[in-house]
C-alpha cells in the first residue's frame, strides 16, 4: 500500500469504499452554512497548490442546490465531527469518496485541520498517479490543544515575509501556536506605540551584523490575520527581567546607574536586567505590555522571565509578580519560562517547561500540584537550534545533538518526572537564532525535524511509529526537492 504522507498521523485513517473513486483533482470549494468566507478562500489557494491548478469558491447556499460535481470539496460546521468520543476543539473528520470530498469539523480549527490532510492526500494523488485523492475517511483530533513553535526574532531579525512562510509550515503541520521572541539584548523588534524609542533606537542591530529590523504594528497586525486565516494564533513573548540590554540601551533610566548600556552583537545570557525599585521601571512595563495586550488577538502574553543571573530571589519574584498583574489587568493570560515557577505564581498562569540540564523539578511539581499549567519545550527534543550532528555548519549544541529520532522519539509525559498528565496543556519547538540568520538556514533547522516534534503533539504515543514516520518523511522530501525547499538530509532517513 502506498504511504499516505500524512504528517502528523491522524488518529483513524480508514480505507475508502473498496471499488469506489475517490476525488477527482479538485475544482471548487462550496462553505456550509455559517463557514467563514475567508476560510473557504485560504482552502482554495492551499488546495490549488497542492493540485498544481487553481481552485475556486462557490457562493455560499451552492452546496444544498443538488448532486454536487466531481471535484467538490464541501466544508461543513457538524458537532458530530472527529473520533467516537472525541470533545476536542479542533477536531475533524474527512471523507473522500465519489469523486468529491466532505470535510467537517465543530468549528473553523478543525476545517483548517482537515483542508491540510486533505491537502497531504491530494499531493499524494489518486492510484496510479491520477490527479486528484484516493478514497479515504479519516476521524481526527489532537492529543494536546497547545502544539507551538516559537521563533526567536530578536537576535537575527525575520522580518514579515519570512514569519508568513513559517506560518504555513506550522499550518501544514496542524500546529496552532506562533510564539514570537520579540526583545532581547541584541535588538526590539515589536513596535510599541507610546514608546516609539524602543523601535527607533533599539532595532538596528542583530548578531550576525546586519541591520536589525522590526514588525510594525500594521505588520503585526496583518501577520496575525495571515496566521489567524490558517489556524495559528500568535503569542508574543517580551522578555523580562532579563534579557533586556535593547530597552536599557535606549533608556538609561532603567539602569540605577542612570546610563544606557552600549548595544549589544553577541551572543551570550543572563548579563542584563531590569531594576524592580527604579522608577522608570513600572511605567515602562506598564506601556509596554499594555500596548502589546492592546494589539494582540490571542489569548496569551509570554513574560519571559529565563536566565536571570543577575538579580536575587525576592527581586525576581515580585518582578514575575508585577508582570503577571499587568498581563492580566489587560485581560490576558501571562505564559513564562520554567524559572518563573520558583515563584509564587498565579495559577492562570501556564509555565514553559525547557531546560533539561536543570534537574531538580520540586519547584515544577510544587506549582502543578497548586494548579500551574504546562508547556513542553525540553530542550534535547524540541530545541531545534541545537545541532544534528556534531560539526553542522548552523545552531548551538549546548543541550546535545538532536538528531530526527531524538526529536521524535519521547513522550510529553514522561519529560518531567512527578508532573501530573493533566497538568501538560502541550508541546513547543522552539529554534533560537544566535547562530541562525537567513530563511534558508532557519527551514534548514526546522525541516524535517519539526515534522517529529509535530506528530509528538499530535498524534496519541501508541500510535507513533518510528519507521512509518521516517518513510512519510520521505515522502515530504520529494515535495521539498520539487519546490526547492531547504532541508537537512538526515541519515537516519531513506531519502
Ligand atoms: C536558552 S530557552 C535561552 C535562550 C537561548 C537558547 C539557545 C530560554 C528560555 N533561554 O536565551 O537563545 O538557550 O539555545
Amino acid at each position: 500500500m502506498r504511504v499516505a504522507p500524512i504528517i502528523p498521523l491522524p488518529a483513524v485513517v480508514e480505507p475508502g469504499p473498496a471499488g469506489a473513486p475517490g476525488l477527482a483533482r479538485p475544482t471548487v470549494v462550496v462553505p456550509g452554512p455559517g463557514v467563514p468566507a475567508r476560510l473557504a478562500q485560504v482552502a482554495a489557494e492551499r488546495l490549488g497548490r497542492a493540485a498544481g491548478a487553481p481552485v475556486t469558491v462557490a457562493d455560499p447556499g451552492t452546496h444544498d442546490a443538488g448532486e454536487p460535481d466531481p471535484g467538490t470539496v464541501t466544508l461543513l460546521l457538524d458537532d458530530d465531527a472527529g473520533p467516537a468520543g472525541s470533545a476536542s476543539l479542533e477536531r475533524y473528520s474527512l471523507t473522500v469518496a465519489d469523486g468529491r470530498a466532505v470535510a467537517r469539523a465543530a468549528d473553523a480549527r478543525g476545517l483548517h485541520h482537515a483542508i491540510t490532510t486533505l491537502c497531504r492526500l491530494v499531493e499524494l494523488g489518486g492510484e496510479g498517479g491520477a490527479p486528484g485523492a484516493g478514497p479515504v475517511v479519516v476521524h481526527d483530533a489532537p492529543r494536546y490543544a497547545w502544539r507551538g513553535l516559537s521563533v526567536d526574532v530578536a537576535r537575527n531579525f525575520f522580518g514579515p515575509t519570512a514569519l508568513e512562510r513559517v506560518v504555513d509550515l506550522a499550518a501544514d503541520l496542524r500546529l496552532n501556536v506562533l510564539h514570537l521572541h520579540l526583545t532581547d539584548d541584541q535588538g526590539w523588534r515589536i513596535e510599541i506605540p507610546s514608546r516609539p524609542e524602543l523601535t527607533a533606537r533599539g532595532s538596528g542591530t542583530q548578531v550576525g551584523g546586519g541591520p536589525g529590523g522590526f514588525l510594525t504594528v500594521a505588520q503585526y497586525e496583518t501577520l496575525q490575520d495571515y496566521a489567524a486565516a490558517r489556524g495559528v494564533v500568535v503569542v508574543p513573548e517580551v522578555d523580562l527581567p532579563g534579557h533586556t540590554n535593547a530597552a536599557t540601551h535606549v533608556y538609561g533610566d532603567l539602569r540605577p546607574d542612570g546610563v544606557p548600556t552600549d548595544a549589544y552583537r553577541g551572543i551570550e545570557v543572563g548579563f542584563s536586567g531590569l531594576s524592580i525599585d527604579l522608577p522608570a521601571t513600572e511605567p515602562f512595563l506598564r506601556d509596554v505590555l499594555g500596548d502589546l495586550a492592546a494589539m494582540t488577538r490571542g489569548e496569551h502574553l509570554h513574560v519571559g522571565g529565563d536566565e536571570v543571573h543577575r538579580m536575587a530571589a525576592p527581586e525576581y519574584a515580585r518582578f514575575v509578580e508585577l508582570a503577571e498583574r499587568l498581563v492580566v489587568e489587560h485581560g490576558k493570560t501571562p505564559v513564562a519560562w520554567q524559572e518563573a515557577a520558583h515563584a509564587p505564581l498565579r495559577p492562570g498562569t501556564l509555565v514553559q517547561f525547557w531546560d533539561t540540564n536543570a534537574t531538580d523539578h520540586a519547584a515544577l511539581v510544587a506549582a502543578a500540584e497548586r494548579g500551574t499549567r504546562f508547556l513542553l519545550s525540553p530542550a534535547d527534543r524540541a530545541y531545534l537550534d541545537m545541532k544534528p550532528v556534531a560539526g553542522f555548519p548552523l545552531g548551538q549544541e549546548w543541550a546535545g545533538l538532536v538528531e530526527l529520532r531524538d526529536a521524535y522519539d519521547w513522550d510529553p509525559a514522561d519529560v518531567v518526572a512527578g508532573l501530573p498528565p493533566q497538568s501538560v496543556v502541550g508541546v513547543e519547538a522552539a529554534v533560537w537564532t544566535e547562530r541562525i540568520q537567513t530563511l534558508d538556514e532557519l527551514l534548514t533547522m526546522l525541516l524535517p525535524r519539526l515534522l517529529a516534534v509535530a506528530e509528538v503533539a499530535w498524534t496519541d504515543p501508541a500510535r507513533r511509529d518510528w519507521e512509518g514516520f521516517r518513510a512519510r518523511v520521505a515522502r515530504a522530501g520529494e515535495r521539498w526537492r520539487r519546490d526547492g525547499v531547504p532541508y537537512y538530509a538526515s541519515p537516519q532517513v531513506d531519502w
